[in-house]
C-alpha cells in the first residue's frame, strides 16, 4: 500500500497536490480540514466544535481529530484503494503517534513524507489571495493567517524531526507552478515503486 503524508505549512499546496495525486495513483484522500469543513456544513456537533478552533487559526484538539480520521478512513477504505495520502494530517506529535498506531493496527505503515517548502511571505500571499475568493474565514485576514503560520512553526514544524529519524522525510520545493510541483512529487512516488 503507497500510504504518504503531504507535510508543509498552511497555504504550501497540500490540498492542491493530493487531490491530484488521488486521481494519478488511485489513493484515497484523506484532509482533516475538509473533513472539518465538511461536517462544520451538515452542522453536526463534532463540526461546531471544531469550527470554534479552526476560525481563530487554532489546532482542533488531537482527540476529535483522531476520532474523526479512524471513522472516516474506515467509512471510505474500498478494496480497490492503492493507498491513503494524508493532507493536513497530522499536525502534531501525539497525532503522528496515533497514526503510526493506526497504521500498524492496518498492517500498512507511513511509506513517506513529502514535505513541500515554501516560504513564509509566499504563502501568506496564498492564503490572502484565496480568502478573497472563498467564504473561508481563516483565509479572511492577515493576522489569522499569520497566527495560523505561528501555530505550524510551533506545533507541526517539530514532526519533521520525529520522521526524520523514521527516514521517512523527504523535502521538496514547493515554489512554481501547480503541475511542476506535481512534478517533482510524482517523481518522488514513483520511486516507492521501484
Ligand atoms: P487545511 O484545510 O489543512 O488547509 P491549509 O492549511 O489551508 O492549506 P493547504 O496546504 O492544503 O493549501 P492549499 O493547497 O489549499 O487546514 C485548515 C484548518 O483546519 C487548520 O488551520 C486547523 O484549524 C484545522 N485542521 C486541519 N487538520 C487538522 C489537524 N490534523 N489537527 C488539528 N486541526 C486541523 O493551497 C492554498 C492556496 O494556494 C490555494 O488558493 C491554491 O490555489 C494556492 N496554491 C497552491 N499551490 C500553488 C502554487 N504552486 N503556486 C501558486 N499558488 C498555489
Amino acid at each position: 500500500m503507497m500510504n504518504i503524508i503531504l507535510f508543509g505549512p498552511p497555504g504550501s499546496g497540500k490540498g492542491t497536490q493530493a487531490q491530484m495525486l488521488k486521481d494519478r495513483f488511485n489513493l484515497l484522500h484523506v484532509s482533516t480540514g475538509d473533513i472539518f469543513r465538511n461536517e462544520i456544513a451538515n452542522g453536526t456537533p463534532l463540526g461546531m466544535e471544531a469550527k470554534t478552533f479552526m476560525d481563530r487559526g487554532h489546532l482542533v484538539p488531537d482527540e476529535l481529530t483522531i476520532r474523526l480520521l479512524d471513522g472516516f478512513v474506515e467509512a471510505n477504505s474500498t478494496p480497490a484503494t492503492e493507498g491513503i495520502i494524508f493532507d493536513g494530517f497530522p499536525r502534531t506529535v501525539p497525532q503522528a503517534i496515533a497514526l503510526d498506531e493506526f497504521m500498524e493496527k492496518r498492517n500498512s505503515p507511513v511509506m513517506v513524507v513529502l514535505s513541500l517548502m515554501v516560504d513564509e511571505e509566499e504563502v501568506v500571499k496564498r492564503l490572502i489571495s484565496r480568502g478573497l475568493t472563498s467564504n473561508r474565514i481563516d483565509d479572511a485576514n492577515e493576522e489569522i493567517v499569520r497566527n495560523r503560520l505561528k501555530v505550524y512553526y510551533t506545533q507541526t514544524a517539530p514532526l519533521a524531526e520525529f520522521y526524520r529519524n523514521q527516514k521517512k522525510l523527504i523535502s521538496l520545493n514547493g515554489k512554481g507552478t501547480i503541475e511542476e510541483v506535481f512534478e517533482h512529487l510524482c517523481v518522488e512516488i514513483f520511486k516507492l515503486s521501484e
